[in-house]
């Protein structure tokens, strides 16, 4: 597998073989991969090499490690399309996965104006800000607060954003999201956020923004959410212009 006489540098060749046996699901998710010096000794290369190999799939989220007891397969990262919108609950279940929320605040508060901005109402209009941590089969994926002007969107309740905000907009109230706007940032995650996310203080996250548009134009929620960066990707199909 490692072949010392190729200009291919060894840490890469074994990181790559590593990485074959993980997509290939000869390494499944949660398995413990051999040691360091394990490797060493098998493909006749130094630990430190073998130490390279194995830092750079956990760098790239492949592996992760547990002080004291070794590295491991992580699971494998959800590839979320840049196109179409969904909504967590919807997205969860098309993957056969069990949508929750923790919900961690849930208030009404005049918009401050960073917030009336995107939403296009008023200063100090009053605007739901509600704080989820959004879970897949009970691993928490992203903390997201929404705001949503509560002039609009009318009736939410702690029971309903426990479930699905689309849902409730589009069957209780027929408000349809058609359009959004989104940005996406890397970032690493607060200690806050880390504890919610269950990931390391430090650890990459992407911070998301989104604007999301009724079918007339109007703003109908302004999203902020971090993503586990380890959990995560995203995907774009792209065209070259004619
Ligand atoms: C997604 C959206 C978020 C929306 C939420 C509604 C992204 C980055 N964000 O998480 O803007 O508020 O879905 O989810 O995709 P819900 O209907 O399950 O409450």
């Amino acid at each position: 597998m490692i072949n010392k006489n190729l200009p291919i540098p060894i840490y890469y060749q074994l990181a790559e073989s590593i990485q074959k046996q993980i997509d290939n699901g000869e390494l499944k998710p949660g398995a413990s991969l051999p040691s360091e010096r394990e490797y060493a000794e098998k493909y006749n290369i130094s630990r430190m090499t073998a130490r390279q190999a194995l830092n750079q799939l956990v760098n790239n989220g492949y592996l992760y490690r547990v002080q004291g007891k070794g590295t491991f397969v992580a699971e494998k990262k959800m590839e979320k399309p840049l196109i179409g919108i969904t909504s967590f609950t919807e997205d969860m279940m098309a993957r056969g996965l069990k949508p929750s929320s923790e919900l961690l605040h849930f208030e009404i508060i005049p918009a401050p104006t960073q917030i009336a901005k995107p939403l296009q109402i008023n200063e100090y209009a009053p605007v739901y800000e509600i704080t989820r941590i959004r879970l897949a089969d009970a691993v928490p994926m992203a903390i997201e607060t929404n705001y949503i002007s509560a002039n609009l969107v009318k009736g939410l309740t702690e029971k309903i954003v426990n479930h699905s905000i689309y849902a409730y907009m589009e069957e209780q109230l027929e408000l349809t999201i058609e359009q959004a706007t989104q940005t996406i940032e890397s970032s690493i995650a607060e200690p806050v956020e880390a504890e919610h996310l269950q990931i390391h203080s430090g650890a990459p996250v992407m911070r998301i923004e989104r604007i999301a548009f009724l079918q007339d134009g109007t703003p109908a929620e302004y999203v902020k959410s971090t993503y586990r960066a380890d959990r995560y990707k995203f995907m774009v199909h792209m065209q070259r212009n004619q």
